[in-house]
């Protein structure tokens, strides 16, 4: 989910990556040949040498014989070998003594110097420089290969040469083409930015009023809401480079290394200023310091010493900006936010239902679209989801859109990729019949107790195909973007979750383990309820760390703050908020037992509900809440 706008914003990264592997696997591969081939030229090359020698050797005395009866036209004598050429053409080996000269043999055996035509090639220089390299040829790769494969096992991505460099990766202006009509859905944190892209493009204009440059913006927001997009359009925008790296990407191997990066990357970008740095997951090395009794993680201090000493060192008017983007803007160590640092902050929040739209079209660029597709509805089924969640979307529809052969993306191809991107493909499992019952029944417990309450949204889908980790899911989408979250809807929130257990107890007088998931997000809002929202009997408290990042005098997660007293009674109060839900849900589900029968039989059979058919069952949903219109803020 999250992954996909990152993955538009490491394009490069992983281009260069992939460039470096090829390379190592080159000088791998070529070692290996000529490693083994030397291997293979030492054991069998002097066997077959020899052999080849065995085939017609002779005697010596055999061949100074046949000088002296005048049948041999030639003889060539290399080193020890001497091969003699017979006036019938054939060709005999033999060899002599090491130090022994073959005229000496011959005029030993008292034969005239004229009797035979010999040639000499000395050949030892040669056959000595072979030799030798020979047997140091093979001990200088042997060596190599150990030095490489060492080289290799110390961090596949850093070469020794590349030790302490920034892998910053430098956007040449043509590079960055993304501008500010490639992203939407985050329209306050665009206008704020492009004061940042007015002052690159016209810093003269600020220089003479006296402004100071901006030095640092802190993008803070979930993940997948275009953090990285954002950054990129600004530097596309003011048309400057781009360096980016991100935080984790400081902390390896030795210490120092992060420190002496940040000082790398800073200079490159002010070699080439105006520039954009943009250091992604800050909270990596910008996480509060010395927090609830951590051991100080002295390279990370480093790093983030050393990125503020930088902010800092800017000369007045210094055109580069540093953009940092966390979804952790909670942790993040109060220096790093002072005035003079990230004193810009830039809330990236999950579009709203317009945003949606808007992404929902970008994305639909180059995606022929059927004409049943409504893409205000589309925006409004995907409440919750991120942009990264969007692109996600359409790319799954228009995957499942071709795998179909079809010519266009239909209506029915989004929505189950709507599904898929935050369930999971579907998956088939071996059920029994009374498997799917059960789970038709947990399912239908979960759709009753949603429609039979009055604060809560329409059931969107009921399934019992399998999908991930669930053999199940019943999906009741906010109506939309909500704002305020009252008590009681909460409080029905919690029942919705509780329908499914409290359908398998009436209906099979048993439980099953599979309500877990359920227990877990309703134990979560529960929790929320009583520690932050301060919606117990413990009244207006919040015993959490301070949501608000802009304050920076609260006390970041002191966990003191809260008695053993305290503790106990926190899980006093979410445990009963858990059962008064519980035992809403089972006075629904009896109640409504002839629906939750109908409509559990109905899904047994079709497996798939939507809203028409569920409604045909229940009748259409008694909705309580107050219908007004929606309206922006005047003054903006
Ligand atoms: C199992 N799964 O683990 C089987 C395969 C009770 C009919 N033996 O509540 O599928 O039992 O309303 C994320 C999402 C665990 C994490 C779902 C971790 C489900 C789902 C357990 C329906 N629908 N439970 C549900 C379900 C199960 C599980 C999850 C998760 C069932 C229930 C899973
Ligand atoms: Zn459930």
């Amino acid at each position: 989910m999250k992954k996909s706008t990152k993955k538009i914003g490491n394009n490069n990264k992983s281009v260069q990556k992939i460039k470096v592997f090829k390379f190592n696997f080159d000088i791998r591969t070529v070692f290996i040949i000529i490693f083994t081939s030397f291997f293979i030229y030492t054991l069998v090359g002097p066997a077959l040498l020899d052999q080849a020698g065995a085939t017609d050797e002779v005697s010596l005395t055999k061949i100074v014989e046949d000088i002296s009866n005048k049948k041999v036209k030639t003889v060539l004598v290399e080193d020890n070998k001497i091969s003699a050429t017979y006036n019938s053409g054939v060709k005999l080996v033999t060899r002599k003594e090491e130090g022994d000269s073959f005229r000496q043999i011959l005029s030993d055996a008292k034969i005239p110097l004229g009797a035979v035509n010999i040639e000499a090639k000395d050949s030892t220089l040669t056959m000595e420089i072979l030799r030798i390299a020979g047997s140091i040829i093979p001990a200088i790769l042997l060596f190599g290969f150990f030095w490489f494969m060492i080289r290799q096992a110390r961090g596949s991505q850093d070469s020794v040469f590349s030790f302490g460099q920034s892998r910053a990766k430098r956007f040449t202006k043509l590079k960055s083409n993304i501008t500010f009509k490639d992203v939407a859905g985050v329209e306050e944190a665009k206008k704020e930015l492009e004061e940042i892209v007015d002052f690159l493009k016209h810093p003269a204009k600020y220089i003479k009023l006296g402004a100071r440059s901006p030095k640092g913006v802190m993008l803070v927001g979930p993940a997948g809401t275009g953090k990285t997009l954002l950054a990129k359009a600004v530097a596309g925008e003011a048309n400057v480079p781009f360096f980016s790296i991100a935080g984790s990407e400081f902390m390896e191997m030795l210490v120092g290394i992060g420190a002496s990066r940040v000082r790398d990357l800073f200079k490159n970008a002010k070699k080439s200023s105006p520039a954009i740095i943009f250091i992604d997951e800050i909270d990596a090395i910008g996480r509060a310091r010395s927090r609830g009794g951590m051991p100080a993680h002295d390279e990370r201090e480093q790093t983030l010493n050393q990125i503020l000493v930088e902010m800092d060192g800017f000369t007045p008017n210094e055109q580069v900006i540093v953009i940092a983007a966390t979804n952790r803007g909670d942790l993040l160590d109060p220096a790093l936010l002072r005035p003079g640092r990230f004193d810009r902050r830039v809330i990236v929040d999950y579009p709203d239902v317009e945003g949606r739209e808007a992404i929902i079209k970008i994305h639909s660029i180059g995606k022929p679209l059927d004409k049943s597709v409504q893409l205000e509805r589309i925006a409004r089924r995907t409440v919750g989801y991120s942009g990264a969640d969007i692109e996600n979307m359409m790319n799954e529809a228009a995957i499942s859109a071709a795998r179909n052969n079809r010519s266009s993306l239909t209506m029915e191809d989004i929505e189950e990729a709507a599904t898929k991107v935050k369930l999971g493909p579907e998956k088939k499992r071996l059920q029994t019949d009374h498997d799917r019952e059960i789970t038709a029944y947990h399912e239908a417990g979960h759709a009753i107790v949603s429609h039979f309450q009055k604060h809560t949204d329409p059931v969107h889908r009921i399934s019992i195909v399998s999908r991930g980790m669930a053999l199940g899911y019943t999906l009741i989408p906010p109506g939309r973007d909500k704002l305020h979250t009252s008590k009681t809807q909460l409080m029905e929130r919690i029942s919705v979750m509780m329908g499914g257990r409290a359908a398998e107890e009436l209906i099979f007088n048993d439980i099953t383990s599979g309500a877990s998931n359920d227990f877990d997000q309703a134990t979560y809002i529960a929790r929320k309820m009583v520690t932050d929202f301060g919606m117990s009997k413990l009244g207006p408290i919040n015993f959490g760390p301070t949501q608000d990042i802009t304050d920076f005098s609260a006390s970041y997660f002191d966990q003191n703050t809260i008695s053993q007293e305290m503790m106990s009674q926190i899980d006093s109060e979410i445990n009963r908020i858990l059962r008064e839900a519980y035992a809403d849900a089972v006075k629904i589900v009896n109640a409504n037992k002839i629906s939750l029968n109908k409509v559990a039989k109905e899904l047994v059979d079709r497996e798939i509900m939507d809203q028409d058919q569920f409604e045909k069952i229940v009748g259409k949903k008694d909705e309580r809440e107050i219908k007004s219109k929606a309206y922006r803020s005047k003054k903006i």
